[in-house]
């Protein structure tokens, strides 16, 4: 099993940039063009320090694919970074398909979707496109907020083996299983960042959000196995957000080295 390209590039652009940290624009301004505006600012200032820019859905509402969103792909090509869509494909195959087509386009590198769906009908389509075109799938296998306990966290029976299992084990497999990019493990539940990363033996990245305003702790994320942080609030809300991302960017570097 080879890196994919998009596996490739990150991993590429991570050691060369010396970060792990991808940045959660979740910009909210109603006004399209400040709002164009301030991502691209804050996008500018803080590139540097970052190796991915992650995209998600309201930001994608709010402006227009073909135009501000494919702008701001560009310049984030621009400074060297891989673009991510958080997408959270949760639907049937013709669906999701049509969906992910839409964001390839646009310029994105990587979309997050839901193992919830299964393969067959479900996620195939879109592992199948994204392999044709150098793409990338990020899969879900354990949020960070509370509530993921009802999902992500409960035992299931594996249908595989009729025994009972933890939810995301069962999906950190089928991120194996299925050649997936990358795997979410929300900062907030560091053990099951830790068994992810047993699970996975390095051959599929840990993606983890959740630090800073949620409550986790980028020093420990790192520590217990995480590959890149996702971050967003802490750097955008930030009153210096070329900052707050060098200083999130050190401390998951010293840890990193430290492991
Ligand atoms: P923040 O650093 O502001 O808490 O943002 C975290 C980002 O990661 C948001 O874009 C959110 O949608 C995303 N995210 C998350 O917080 N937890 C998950 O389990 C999965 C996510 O994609």
């Amino acid at each position: 099993m080879g890196l994919s390209t998009f596996k490739r590039s990150i991993n590429q652009i991570s050691e060369r940039l010396k970060t792990r940290i991808v940045l959660a624009l979740d910009l909210t301004d109603h006004d399209r063009t400040t709002l164009s505006t301030r991502c691209i600012d804050i996008l500018e200032g803080v590139s540097p320090y970052i190796c991915a820019l992650k995209l998600n859905r309201p930001l994608v509402l709010r402006l227009c694919l073909d135009r501000e969103i494919k702008n701001l792909l560009e310049r984030a090509h621009d400074f060297g970074l891989v673009t991510i869509m958080d997408a959270k494909l949760n639907d049937v195959a013709h669906t999701n398909l049509a969906t992910a087509v839409q964001y390839f386009d646009a310029g994105f590198d990587a979309l997050i979707a839901s193992p919830f769906v299964g393969w067959d009908g479900g996620l195939d389509s879109v592992f199948r496109e994204a392999s044709t075109r150098g793409k990338g799938v990020i899969l879900l296998v354990h949020m960070s907020h509370k509530g993921a306990a009802e999902g992500y966290g409960q035992t299931v029976i594996d249908i595989k083996t009729g025994r009972e299992r933890p939810q995301f084990m069962i999906f950190a497999e089928k991120a194996l299983a299925w050649d997936a990019d990358g795997v979410v493990v929300g900062a907030t539940h560091l053990e099951k960042i830790t068994s992810t990363r047993a699970i996975l033996q390095g051959k599929v990245p840990i993606y983890s959000p959740g630090i800073a305003v949620q409550g986790g702790s980028a020093k420990e994320a790192v520590k217990a196995g995480a590959d890149y942080l996702i971050a967003g609030r802490a750097i955008y809300n930030s009153t210096n957000p070329t900052e707050s991302a060098r200083s999130i960017r050190d401390e998951a570097i010293s840890a990193l080295e430290r492991n």
